[in-house]
C-alpha cells in the first residue's frame, strides 16, 4: 500500500465501501448508516461540498475532535452499475456521465464536423456538470470528491513568482516549504517514469507534441499527477484492469486515480468525527441571534425531485461548494437579507484561469497513436514569455483510432474578471462574463500555437469545437474566485461580516493561477485550516 494511506484512511475507505454496499446515502464511520438521513439536525461544524477545500476542512476538523457533517449535493460514487462498473466509459456514456442531462455535453462538440461525440442519455445525478451562462460555461464534478472525480489529475504547483503576484498577502515561503509539500503528500502525487514515458505507445501523442514544441524553441516539462503510474504501467502490461488506458477520465475513473474519496475524505471518515450526507443541496443559510447558523437543505432523489427540505444547525460553517457553489450560497444570503452584513466583494474577482482549448492537424507521418493514456503528463511551459505567458497542457484525445490530432488546454494570463450576481427571479447566481473578455486568452494561445504551426508547417483543426472555431474559448475547467481571499474574507478565509463562517475552496483564488489549480486549492485550505483551528474557538 502506498505511504500516503494511513490505517485511518483504510478505516474511512471501509466506511465508504460499507455505506455504498448497503445503499445508504448517509455515511460515517461510527455505525455507518444506521441513522435516518434527517436524524442529525445539528452538528458543531458543517462543511458544504466535498471537493478539495471541503475535504481538507473535514479532515482537519475531524482530527481536532470537532463533530462535523459534510453536505454534498451529488452522489457517493461507489456502487457498480449494470455493467459492473461504477463510472461509465467516456466513449459510451450513459446516465452516469452528466448531471441531469438528456444529452452529453463534452468539451469537443464534433469530429470532422459530425455530431458523433455526444450521446443521448437519461437524466440522472451524473458525475460531470456543465453550467452554462450566456458567454461562458463551467465544467465541474458532482459527487463525493467534487472535481477530483472527473479531472485530469494534473497536480501542478504554481510558479512561486506568479503565486506571489496573485496572492501577495500570503506568506509564499511558508506555502512552498510547508503547505504545498503537505498537499502533494496527502493527495498522493507521483510522476511518470521518464523512460517508460519515452517508450510506451500510450504517450506517443505527448512525444509528438514535445517534438513539435521543441522545433519552435519551446520548453516542455513533465507534470506530476494523482493517477498512480505504477498502476498505469500494470494496465499497459495487461496485468490490471484498464482505466486511464481505457479512455476513462471526464466521466470518472474506475481505477488508478487517487480521487479525494480515497485520500482526504477517507482519512476524514477515519477520524470517527465526520459524517457525509449525499444528495443534499444547501440552498439557504441564516444566522440566529445566538450565533447558530441554520442551513436550508434540499434532499433530492435520482430524478432531481426534492424529497425533503430540512434545516441543519451548526456553530461553525465551512463553505467548500466550489467557486460557483460557494459564491451562490453567500450571494443569496446577502441579497435576501439572511446574512446582510456580507461584503460587497462577494461575487467579484471571478476568472476561468485563462483556459482555451485548441487542436492542430499533424502530417500523415506524425501519428499520435490510437492508444492514448487519458492522464496528461506533459506541458509546454512558456510562462516566462514577456508578452504572452502560456502554460499549455498536452491533452489526450483517446478516440480509439489514429486521428493525427494534437490537442491542448492552454492556461493563459488573462487580466479580465467577471462578476457573479444573484438573480432573485430565478433564485440563482449568474456569471456576468462577455465573450470579448476571452480575447486576451485567445491572443496569447494563438501566438504560441502559430509559432508551433510555423515551425512544423502544420495547421489548426476547425472541425472540433463547433462554428469552425479553432480556439474553444467558451468554457473553463478551472473556475476561480467569487469570494477572494483578503477581500470578501480575511487573509485566512474567514468571511467578513459573519463570524465563524469560512470559505475553503477555489473561490478564494482571484481568477488566475497560471497552472491547474487543485494542488493550490488544497494547500491554501491546509494553511487556512491550521490557522483557524489554532486561533478560533470551535465548539
Ligand atoms: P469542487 O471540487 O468543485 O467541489 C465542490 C463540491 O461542492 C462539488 O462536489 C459539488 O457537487 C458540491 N456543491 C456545490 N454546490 C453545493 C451545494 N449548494 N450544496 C451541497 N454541495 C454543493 O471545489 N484541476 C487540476 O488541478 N488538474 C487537472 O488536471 C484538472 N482537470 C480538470 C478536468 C475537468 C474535466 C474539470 C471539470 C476540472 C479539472 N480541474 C483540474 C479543476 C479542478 O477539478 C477544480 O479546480 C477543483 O475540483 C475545485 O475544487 P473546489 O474545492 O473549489
Amino acid at each position: 500500500m502506498t505511504n500516503y494511506l494511513t490505517r485511518r484512511h483504510m478505516l474511512g475507505v471501509g466506511a465508504l465501501q460499507a455505506a455504498s454496499a448497503f445503499g445508504f446515502t448517509r455515511i460515517g464511520l461510527t455505525a455507518a448508516a444506521a441513522v435516518e438521513p434527517e436524524a442529525t439536525q445539528y452538528a458543531p461544524a458543517v462543511v458544504v461540498g466535498s471537493g478539495y477545500g471541503a475535504a481538507v476542512a473535514a479532515l482537519r476538523l475531524g482530527e481536532a475532535g470537532v463533530e462535523t457533517l459534510v453536505l454534498e449535493m451529488g452522489r457517493l460514487w461507489n456502487t457498480a452499475g449494470p455493467d459492473g462498473k461504477v463510472f461509465c466509459a467516456t466513449r459510451t456514456p450513459d446516465r452516469r456521465s452528466m448531471w441531469f442531462r438528456t444529452r452529453t455535453e463534452a468539451p469537443l462538440a464534433t469530429f470532422l464536423w459530425l455530431d458523433v461525440v455526444n450521446k443521448d442519455i437519461n437524466p440522472y445525478p451524473g458525475v460531470l456538470d456543465r453550467v452554462r451562462y450566456s458567454d461562458m460555461s463551467v465544467f465541474m464534478g458532482r459527487g463525493v470528491g467534487g472535481g477530483s472525480l472527473v479531472n485530469g489529475g494534473m497536480a501542478v504547483t504554481p510558479k512561486r513568482s506568479y503565486f506571489s503576484e496573485v496572492l501577495p498577502q500570503v506568506n509564499a515561503a511558508q506555502m512552498y516549504e510547508t503547505w504545498f509539500p503537505k498537499a502533494r503528500q496527502m493527495l498522493g502525487v507521483n510522476t511518470v517514469d521518464p523512460s517508460w514515458f519515452n517508450s510506451t505507445n500510450w504517450y506517443r501523442f505527448s512525444r509528438v507534441s514535445r517534438k513539435h514544441a521543441e522545433r519552435a524553441g519551446l520548453n516542455t516539462v513533465f507534470v506530476p499527477s494523482v493517477y498512480d503510474f505504477a498502476y498505469m504501467q500494470r494496465e499497459a502490461a495487461g496485468l490490471a484492469v484498464k482505466s486511464a488506458l481505457a479512455g476513462e477520465v471526464i466521466y470518472g475513473n474506475n481505477h488508478g486515480k487517487r480521487s479525494l474519496d480515497k485520500t482526504y475524505l477517507a482519512a476524514a471518515l477515519g477520524t470517527g468525527n465526520v459524517t457525509i450526507r449525499t444528495m443534499s443541496r444547501v440552498r439557504g443559510v441564516r444566522r440566529e441571534p445566538d450565533g447558530t447558523y441554520v442551513l436550508t437543505v434540499d434532499r433530492t432523489d435520482d430524478h432531481g425531485r426534492v424529497v425533503a427540505t430540512t434545516e441543519v444547525g451548526c456553530r461553525q460553517l465551512f463553505l467548500g461548494a466550489g467557486s460557483l457553489g460557494t459564491t451562490e450560497i453567500l450571494l443569496r444570503a446577502r441579497d435576501r437579507g439572511t446574512l446582510p452584513d456580507l461584503s460587497l466583494e462577494v461575487g467579484r474577482g471571478w476568472g476561468g484561469n485563462g483556459n482555451v482549448m485548441t487542436a492542430r492537424a499533424n502530417h500523415l507521418w506524425d501519428t499520435v497513436g490510437k492508444n492514448q493514456a487519458t492522464m496528461p503528463v506533459m506541458g509546454i511551459d512558456d510562462w516566462s514569455n514577456p508578452t504572452h505567458p502560456v502554460f499549455a497542457e498536452i491533452a489526450p484525445l483517446p478516440m480509439g483510432f489514429e486521428h493525427w490530432i494534437s490537442l491542448y488546454l492552454a492556461i493563459t494570463k488573462n487580466p479580465e474578471r467577471g462578476t457573479i450576481a444573484y438573480d432573485s427571479a430565478s433564485d440563482t447566481a449568474r456569471l456576468q462574463w462577455r465573450r470579448s473578455q476571452n480575447q486576451p486568452s485567445v491572443t496569447a494561445a494563438k501566438s504560441l500555437f502559430d509559432r508551433i504551426n510555423r515551425a512544423n508547417a502544420t495547421i489548426y483543426r476547425y472541425d472540433l469545437f463547433g462554428e469552425n472555431k479553432t480556439f474553444a474559448d467558451d468554457f473553463t475547467y478551472h473556475p476561480l474566485g467569487g469570494c477572494v481571499l483578503g477581500r470578501a474574507t480575511d487573509n485566512y478565509g474567514r468571511v467578513k461580516g459573519s463570524p465563524r463562517l469560512y470559505v475553503t475552496d477555489g473561490s478564494l483564488i482571484p481568477g488566475s493561477l497560471g497552472v491547474n489549480p487543485f494542488v493550490t486549492i488544497t494547500a491554501l485550505a491546509e494553511r487556512n485550516m491550521a490557522r483557524v483551528l489554532a486561533q478560533d474557538e470551535m465548539d
